[in-house]
């Protein structure tokens, strides 16, 4: 990727690396401030919540951060990207604390291939406290790299508006259930969820290290699309998806989870109740009648035999093809305003986060 005669863009591979290389230094960080002469005796369990939490994930939040920066950089030297790395870090951090505490409500397995921390032998509960520490961690990591920088104070005013988003996001999603929803209850939820700290905060991020706040605002409604479309891939792959690969085990039908899946599912079999099939297989107005009634009593219940059930109504109504159509017209119509942007780094970012994440399958 070469740009206005700069030399070229470091590729994603050389930003995680890079992003790698930097996690000690953050983690060092982040311990000194809790502990200066590195003596308390949490600073072990500490150490294991970063280690076990922090850097195993794709990291596409916090190559993201590293991406915004280069893609603003005057000359995109490599190692330029190393100032950015404890805001990527901070991200991270954000995500590992998300994590943390949204497995224990969603009552998860795993997590990137492995328990999630809170089943991990002697740690339980202890979670819930682990979590906040990886959150405040992002408060000491931010101060001990950019406390002089003259974007210090609204740098953590996005962290703290993004998180209280995010919580919001997360509250309406423990309580929205399936029953009666709409799109655009879904739409708002998972925008509030997952778009603001996935995709703006990790941009917006940068721009301010960049000493671009007027640009802020400007990528937020195509970064926030970008965000809707990743959910509803989250929420296909949370059924779809191969654990060994996306490294986690659906729980999105026992939780009653407003997925794009449900809402799928039950716009179709309303539609096909009502003699309004929606495509060739759509099932008949009384099979239809009757699978509604069969998602409605097993929706949301843990017991095998249901969760099975509502895995053989998404089946029948192959909503991987569903999924697959909107997935295109998606792509495309994000893709064509991303296009549209007037900015060439804010465009180059955009487009390359949407085919980062196109038919991801992890
Ligand atoms: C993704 O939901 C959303 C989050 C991880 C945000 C959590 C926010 C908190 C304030 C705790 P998800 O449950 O579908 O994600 P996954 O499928 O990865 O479990
Ligand atoms: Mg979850
Ligand atoms: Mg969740
Ligand atoms: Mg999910």
């Amino acid at each position: 990727m070469m740009m206005n005669g700069h030399s070229p863009m470091p590729s994603w591979q050389q930003l995680l690396a890079t992003l790698d290389a930097s996690f000690d230094s953050a983690k060092s960080a982040v311990l000194t401030q809790v502990d200066p002469t590195g003596a308390s005796p949490v600073l072990g369990h500490l150490s294991r919540v970063l280690d076990y939490n922090v850097p195993h994930g794709k990291k596409t939040r916090g190559v993201t951060v590293l991406l915004a920066w280069a893609a603003f950089a005057k000359d995109r030297a490599i190692a330029d990207a190393e100032t950015a790395c404890p805001a990527a870090w901070a991200v991270e951090l954000l995500q590992a604390s998300f994590l943390v505490h949204d497995d224990i409500m969603d009552g998860s397995q795993t997590r990137r291939g492995r328990p999630c921390w809170f089943r991990n032998d002697g740690v339980g509960l202890m979670a819930v406290n682990d979590g906040i520490f990886l959150d405040q961690a992002l408060y000491a990591l931010l101060s001990s790299a950019y406390s002089e920088h003259p974007q210090y104070s609204r740098l953590m005013d996005l962290f703290h508006s993004v998180t209280l988003t995010t919580c919001i996001g997360q509250a309406l999603d423990m309580s929205l259930g399936v029953s009666g929803l709409t799109w655009s209850a879904y739409r708002e939820m998972v925008c509030r969820k997952t778009a603001h700290y996935s995709f703006h905060l990790p941009v917006a991020a940068a721009l301010l290290l960049r000493n671009r706040p007027e640009l802020v605002g400007v990528a937020k409604p195509l970064l926030l699309r970008i965000g809707e479309y990743f959910q509803a891939q989250d929420d296909y792959l949370d059924f779809y998806g191969d654990p060994a690969e996306t490294g986690k085990i659906g729980t999105d039908i026992q939780e009653a989870k407003c997925s794009w899946l449900a809402l799928t599912a039950l716009d179709r079999l309303r539609a096909a109740a009502s003699a309004k099939p929606d495509g060739d297989n759509s099932p008949s107005p009384s099979e239809a009648s009757s699978l509604l009634a069969r998602f409605q009593d097993c929706y949301g219940q843990s017991e095998p035999d249901r969760v099975a059930a509502v895995g053989d109504i998404y089946r029948r109504l192959r909503l991987d093809a569903a999924y697959a159509e909107f997935e295109a017209a998606e792509f495309a119509s994000i893709g064509a305003s991303v296009e549209q942007l007037d900015s060439p780094e804010l465009r180059l970012v955009c487009r390359t986060l949407l085919q980062l994440i196109h038919g991801r399958r992890k």
